[in-house]
């Protein structure tokens, strides 16, 4: 299968509607000078250019059209082998100094880095169509909401940005008329696919962004992780508002009483899971509705945090996905939706690992080669990835479009801790809840390239998504907690704690509820809690943990703090502030010192 894929020649009336604005043409026929394109191909996002290029890409042999009694209108693509996953390596914060890409991002000088990479487009796409594709994230009538532009040379990138985002003429009405108009500039190309030549590369303060050498996801759907995060957290501290890497879910009782929490989980740890999340039957009339699966932009009205989902699909990983993992994620991924890196079946189904039903006898495997239950190679790339509209949600919430977003009760952080952290707690106030975010840490997954399952912090699970330096990304959650009057609580949560045997303690998923229910009942309240050196946690019948199969010793495991394992936990905190040379607020470093106080007592 190919990545790619020659120049396609669409019939009139597809592919011709320029936009009016001025800057967008001027800016496209630069690139077009630089990259020699054998034509230039305008989206206008209608249902019969979405036809014409499905066609073409099946043609191209781009993607493979699925059985469409198995799974309606949707198809399989399969990246390079080289290009699988995020590549934190080779993403670069050009801003004019080190200074202000901070410690924690690569930092690349931006006169030098455009000249580079000016070189590596230089003639790039002849022979192929360069497509041009507006968009917006954001809700159409939310004062949150961006254009974007983004240039590529990929048709499955183009047929991507169609799930991901509200693409076409509706971006092109909102940019209007003005060439002064603020609007984000990307360009991405395939080159060779040569993960030597493969750059992600931002300039906020040219709200530009630049990707090539690869086709994957997260480096090349530009309206993602680098429009909506990295940019995103840069234009949010100049603007007064949040670009975070969180889920947003409704939860409502059955009183009709509903809250909106925001949770910050790095990657593939768990936030579609959480953001469909369905209720154990013990909650018989509680709902849980999906407003966003990955990134909540949220702005202050009236002293309180609103959040929208600047998002139109979920790009999710598809591994361990099932009916008892995740029902309304295989609702949402059962039609109209793409697949990259599973398996595809003999009857032109996809299958997975964890895939409910026994494995296929015979399949062909994400590299495109023949594959058995006896394979010793997986099936599935391990971050293989659905892309499917938001509408297939069947718990999609019903103000997911509303301007204004939704009204924030509470702030979830959580990271995959086999060990030291609790099930769940809650920070004492603002500040300490931003401390917990500060010096959060998780396994590392598949979902970036590198080693698997190593502990790294991941404050806020912006590590790989800060556009700017993190110690200013810290002032900048300490300021909005001071402009707020109604507050959001802070919790930490940990789905992933490890009793003896390496067996995980609590059954996650659907149960996550009965922590979500301890969350809510703090957001109304409640007193039922214990105070710990670390902040509020449960007390054993705090939490519902009725019909569960759970004996009193795991829940104590869970809720445990243990002294020692602290004692390095907050060892590791120092570490880390340290090793960020000197960014990190005084009221950071002070948090720390009240905890190992509170422990000292
Ligand atoms: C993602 C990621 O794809 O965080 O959402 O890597
Ligand atoms: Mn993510």
């Amino acid at each position: 299968m190919k990545n790619i894929a020659p120049a396609i020649s669409p019939p009139s009336g597809i592919g011709d509607n320029k936009p009016a604005n001025q800057a967008v043409l001027d800016w496209v026929h630069e690139v077009e000078l630089l990259t020699k394109p054998e034509n230039v191909f305008w989206c206008d996002g209608s249902d019969r250019e979405h036809q014409y290029l499905l066609q073409e890409a099946v043609r191209q042999n781009v993607l493979i059209k699925l059985n469409d009694q198995k799974v309606p209108r949707s198809y399989l693509h399969r990246s390079n082998p080289n290009d699988v996953a995020r590549v934190e390596q080779f993403t670069f914060i050009c801003t004019p100094t080190k200074e202000e890409a901070g410690p924690t991002n690569n930092w690349s000088e931006p006169a030098e880095t455009y000249s580079k990479l000016h070189g590596l487009l230089k003639g790039a796409m002849r022979g192929r169509t360069l497509f041009v594709v507006p968009y917006i994230m954001g809700p159409p009538d939310s004062p949150l909401t961006k254009v974007g532009f983004e240039i590529t040379d990929s048709i499955y990138v183009v047929l991507s940005m169609r799930i991901m985002t509200r693409m076409g003429a509706i971006a092109v009405k909102r940019l209007g008329h003005d060439p002064a108009a603020e609007w984000n500039r990307g360009v991405h190309s395939l080159l060779d696919v040569d993960p030597a030549r493969r750059f992600i590369c931002h300039f906020p303060q040219d709200n530009t962004i630049i990707s090539v050498g690869s086709g994957y996801g997260g480096n090349v759907l530009l309206s993602k992780k680098c429009l909506a995060l990295r940019i995103g957290s840069y234009l949010a501290r100049k603007q007064g508002w949040m670009a975070e890497h969180m889920l947003i879910l409704g939860i409502e009782s059955p009183e009709g009483k509903k809250h909106y929490v925001a949770a910050a989980f790095p990657s593939a740890c768990g936030k579609t899971n959480f953001a469909m999340l369905i209720p154990p039957k013990h909650f018989a009339g509680w709902k849980v509705t999906t407003v966003g699966d990955d990134i909540a932009w949220m702005q202050i009205r009236d002293g309180r945090l609103f959040a929208v989902n600047p998002e139109n699909g979920y790009f999710g990983v598809v591994p361990g996905t099932n009916y008892k993992s995740n029902p309304n994620a295989m609702k949402s991924i059962a039609h109209d939706s793409l697949y990259t890196n599973v398996a595809l079946t003999d009857d032109g189904d996809v299958w997975w690992e964890g895939k409910d039903g026994p494995p296929p006898k015979h399949a062909i495997d994400w590299r495109g080669n023949d594959w058995t239950p006896d394979s010793k190679e997986k099936a599935a790339h391990p971050n293989s990835r659905f892309t499917a509209p938001v509408r297939n949600n069947p718990v999609l919430d019903p103000d997911f479009e509303k301007g204004d977003g939704v009204p924030i009760s509470a702030i979830i952080f959580g990271g995959r801790r086999s060990n030291t952290m609790p099930l769940v707690f809650q920070s004492f106030d603002w500040e300490h809840g931003v401390y917990l975010g500060a010096t959060m840490a998780s396994e590392t997954t598949a979902a970036a390239t590198g080693a698997v399952g190593q502990v790294r912090r991941d404050p806020m699970a912006m590590l790989p998504f800060c556009g700017y330096n993190i110690g200013d990304y810290f002032r900048h959650w300490l300021a909005i907690g001071k402009r707020l009057t109604n507050t959001p609580l802070i919790f930490n949560v940990n789905w992933f704690r490890k009793g003896e045997g390496g067996k995980f303690l609590w059954p996650g998923f659907g149960d996550n509820m009965r922590v979500l229910k301890w969350i809510i009942d703090r957001c109304e309240g409640s007193n039922g809690a214990l105070k710990s050196p670390v902040g509020w946690l449960p007390g054993l019948h705090d939490l519902d943990l009725a019909e569960l199969d759970l004996d009193h010793k795991s829940v104590d495991e869970l809720l445990e703090i243990d002294h020692e394992d602290w004692k390095k936990e907050l060892a590791e905190h120092k570490k880390f502030f340290d090793s960020l040379g000197g960014v990190v607020p005084d009221e950071l470093m002070k948090q720390r010192e009240e905890v190992a106080a509170r422990f000292a007592k």
